[in-house]
């Protein structure tokens, strides 16, 4: 017996990736819905090798559903969200909009996997920021070795954190300046991003940072340990898929750089790519598609007692949202529902 799963923004890039994922990973599914807004009735999703057809979100009845995974914004979700969960439905939300409830927990399976239970308190669980996703998973197994005081993080994020709208704009943007008679001034993005890099991903707060900065914060204390201090500079970067982050951590306790490399070699969801040659390093173009989190250029940083700096990549369309969400379902079936 498996599970009833609605997916919620089902035509969305990270809604079709879903889709994809309940299948690569054989969720044990007995019925499937996808659902989308009335503007998008009707259009075609693959699931495997079937075809679904999206159905009407605004008048869809949750009764008697086990799952939904939302990825639309967080208008909707305020919506729609608090109906599924009413209607017995768990959701588990890829928007911002429960990430900071102290009534909902905010889970990445490899690091708080134990906080599933917290789910029962608004039938909610929320996904983390992609950024935070992949950093949380590269920091966790070395907190627990070491223990993290401080992280220094700048990141290199691709427009498909945007959505669709900043794929197409770093898509029109770069054949457009071969064509002078072609402008393509920035639409989605504040600046022009073909061809260059932007620090600005989400609005700014009082104290300069960006929202996006204030994420990477708040979310890594939820998740992994309040004790921690994180400061981030969250950059846009002209790359379609692949969110990439160097990370420079300072730990309590000394951390040899080999025994690093060990331990995330030994983590789960980390792949180590780390050869001290040319191209001995991954680049976000070739995780894309992947499940791993991957850790290149791991070394001590001898400007601090116990310091080690590491490069980050993953997919974050996946792990830093659709695989993420599909694995929370996972543990919620094995833990909570074990119907599979
Ligand atoms: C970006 N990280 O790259 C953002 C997208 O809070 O879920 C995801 C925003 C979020 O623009």
């Amino acid at each position: 017996m498996g599970y009833k799963v609605a997916v919620v923004g089902a035509t969305g890039n990270v809604g079709r990736e879903m889709l994809n994922i309940l299948d690569e990973r054989q969720f044990p599914v007995d019925e499937i819905v996808a659902l989308a807004s009335r503007k998008s009735l009707g259009t075609e999703i693959s699931f495997g090798d079937k075809t679904l057809k999206t159905k009407d979100l605004d008048t869809f009845d949750f009764t008697g559903w086990d799952i939904a995974l939302f990825a639309v914004g967080s208008e909707a979700t305020k919506i729609y969200a608090p109906k599924a969960a009413a209607a017995g439905c768990i959701v588990i939300d890829n928007s911002s909009l429960y990430r900071y409830d102290p009534d909902v927990p905010l889970i990445v399976p490899e690091v708080n996997a134990d906080a599933i239970h917290g789910y029962s308190k608004k039938n909610i669980i929320a996904n983390p920021n992609c950024s935070t996703a992949q950093m949380v998973v590269a920091l966790k197994p070395l907190h627990d070795r070491a223990r993290i005081k401080r992280v220094v993080v700048s990141t290199y994020q691709s427009v498909s954190g945007a959505g669709k709208e900043g794929i197409d704009e770093l898509w029109d943007q770069t054949k457009s300046i071969y064509n002078p008679t072609d402008n393509k001034p920035p639409k989605k993005f504040t600046k022009q991003i073909a061809f260059n890099v932007i620090p600005h991903i989400d609005v700014f707060l009082e104290d300069g940072s960006t929202k996006e900065e204030w994420k990477m914060v708040a979310e890594t204390k939820k998740i992994l340990d309040p004790k921690i201090k994180v400061t981030a500079t969250c950059v846009r970067v002209p790359v379609f898929v692949g969110h990439s982050e160097s990370i420079n951590i300072e730990f309590e306790d000394h951390l040899d750089e080999a025994e690093a490399r060990d331990i995330l070699r030994e983590s789960p969801g980390i792949m180590v790519i780390d050869k001290r040659e040319n191209g001995g390093y991954v680049t976000p173009i070739e995780c894309v598609g992947d499940y791993a989190t991957f850790i290149s250029r791991i070394r001590q940083d001898s400007t601090i007692e116990n310091g080690i700096n590491l490069w980050c990549v993953s997919d974050n369309l996946r792990k830093g949202a659709a695989l993420n969400a599909v694995q929370i379902a996972e543990v919620l079936g094995q833990r909570v529902l074990k119907k599979g």
